[in-house]
């Protein structure tokens, strides 16, 4: 016999191990909304009024959290930052479209190459490409939010992409970054408020939603991902929750309420503006403006007044 919703008679849909229940596509589409709206109440992500920028990739996880905030009644718009990777990013802008089309929402595309000269992947350094791509997506979103006056901006980081992160970072006691993780990152200065409404939810939950809600979204990986540690933090993560469900919920909300410790390791840096674009650096010119050689700063105004 199928198994039934624990709310109502319909067949379910899926089966949560943690609450253990099985849910229909209504009444798991409730479940899930209520869960990310208690985790904007409880880490005090966003106020009603607030205008929010969410980056959308074209993958599940940021078209589940604009999907999620507009339904909740926040004032979105959205950011697709097309990195330049070939093919898979030219698809990554197709879905960030339809994705924005369908919930009506506007959508504003930055193109790294027309913008800097290269796609991620192109420029000639010993940097390795994640990285010179994540201090390329963190500027030009956070640049891009802060010359648009956004109150904060959205990403769509899950259960599972938070809890492998922690584990890396203690795996190799990157205790700099263990002191600054978490589901919201307050603004300061030209910093930008960050948030992460889907830090509650698991990577299965979100992939589920989509479904039940008719959300498209790419679901090929970017090429440079192949091989990245992160995966394999994942993979064993996944395992401990089959054996135990509730692992890694129960990880990282351990971790908040012992991030403190790591607090302690945080070197003062003093910050300055970037004497190219004006934005906080550590140093006399920021890093971006550094990797990127910039002489003039980037102006993401959209209306230009
Ligand atoms: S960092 Fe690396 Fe990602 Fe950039 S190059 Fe691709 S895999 S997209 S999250
Ligand atoms: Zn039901
Ligand atoms: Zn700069």
């Amino acid at each position: 016999m199928p198994m039934r919703c624990k709310f109502c008679e319909k067949p379910a849909f899926i089966k949560l191990h943690y609450p253990r229940m099985y849910l229909c596509p209504e009444h798991f589409t409730e479940y899930f909304e209520r869960k990310v709206k208690r985790t904007i109440e409880r880490y005090k992500l966003l106020k009603p009024d607030e205008r929010v920028l969410v980056v959308v990739s074209g993958g599940k996880d940021s078209a589940v959290t604009a999907y999620v905030l507009k339904k909740l009644g926040y004032d979105i718009e959205c950011l697709h930052i097309n990195l330049g990777i070939g093919e898979y990013s030219e698809k990554s802008e197709e879905y960030a479209k339809r994705q924005c089309e369908a919930l009506g929402v506007p959508l504003h595309i930055v193109r790294v190459k027309e913008l800097l000269g290269h796609g991620i992947g192109e420029v000639r350094t010993r940097r390795p490409t994640c990285s010179y791509c994540g201090l390329t997506k963190r500027y030009i979103f956070n640049k891009f939010a802060y010359d648009n006056g956004f109150d904060a901006v959205a990403t769509g980081h899950n259960l599972d992409d938070e809890a492998s992160f922690i584990f890396s970072n203690l795996m190799h006691w990157n205790t700099q970054y263990l002191a600054k993780q978490g589901p919201l990152t307050p603004g300061e200065g030209k910093f930008v408020k960050k948030i992460k409404p889907l830090y509650e939810l698991t990577e299965r939950e979100v992939v589920a939603y989509a479904l039940a809600n008719g959300i498209e979204y790419h679901i090929e990986e970017c090429p440079h991902a192949r091989g990245a540690t992160t995966l394999e933090f994942k993979e064993v993560l996944n395992e401990m929750e089959e054996k135990r469900p509730g692992t890694k919920i129960n990880f990282v909300k351990g971790y908040l309420r012992k991030k403190h410790i790591f607090e302690a390791e945080l070197e003062e840096v003093e910050l300055r503006e970037c004497k190219v674009c004006g934005m906080p650096s550590s140093g006399e010119v920021c890093s971006f403006c550094r990797f990127w050689r910039l002489e003039e700063p980037l102006d993401f105004r959209v209306r230009k007044d």
